[in-house]
């Protein structure tokens, strides 16, 4: 499997990112909040909001929920739930990868083809990048075997040391 030309990983804004799908990291709530929640939320406009309230009753951890993209560049939104960590002897790792999971099967299911990840549950959740980069590359790797449609699946991330982080662990497969 050629990982090179559908693993892309970048140090952008994940607002300004044209996918069909942005993934967002929310809180089970569905309620909006600080980091790359606000973010998305603030650059998709209240309609987003009103949708998650309308359809949803918040949402389990390890899933996600969608919503259209509004004024994103992007056509749907996913609101995927990563755990908040604590230690780690609390499923946190199975956690993040359904989140991860859950994300690329919904993708899978509505056919499209590219998708926009921040690091899930690494911001106020405090999940070590270490450890999620290793269970996102994983997941990742399991799944664009697995869903022969994905064709690009690009890493934002918000910080020089998340960035570092994501590009060392996935060397081995992208050749840098
Ligand atoms: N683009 C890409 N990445 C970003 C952006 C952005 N615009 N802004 C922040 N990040 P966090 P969590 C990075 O805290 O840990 C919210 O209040 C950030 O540097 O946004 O899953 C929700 O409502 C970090 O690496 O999400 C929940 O209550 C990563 O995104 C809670 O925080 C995730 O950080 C979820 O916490």
């Amino acid at each position: 499997m050629d990982y090179v030309d559908k693993i892309k990983i970048i140090k952008v804004d994940i607002t300004k990112k044209q996918v069909d799908i942005i993934v967002n990291a929310a809180n089970k709530e569905l309620a909006g909040g600080g980091g790359v929640d606000g973010a998305i939320h603030r650059a998709a406009g209240p309609e987003m909001m009103d949708e998650l309230k309308e359809k949803y009753k918040g949402c389990s951890v390890g899933e996600a929920r969608k919503t259209k993209g509004y004024d994103l560049q992007a056509k749907l939104v996913y609101h995927a739930v990563g755990p908040i960590w604590r230690g780690g002897k609390n499923n946190e790792d199975e956690l993040l990868r359904y989140a991860y999971s859950y994300c690329y099967d919904l993708m899978y299911i509505d056919n499209f083809k590219t998708i926009a990840f921040p690091a899930i549950s690494c911001g106020v959740y405090n999940f070590p990048l270490q450890r999620a980069a290793k269970i996102v590359k994983e997941i990742t790797l399991e799944k664009i075997k697995e869903h022969k449609q994905i064709k690009k699946v690009i890493f934002c991330l918000f910080s020089d040391k998340a960035f570092e982080i994501y590009q060392k662990t996935f060397a081995d497969v992208l050749n840098n």
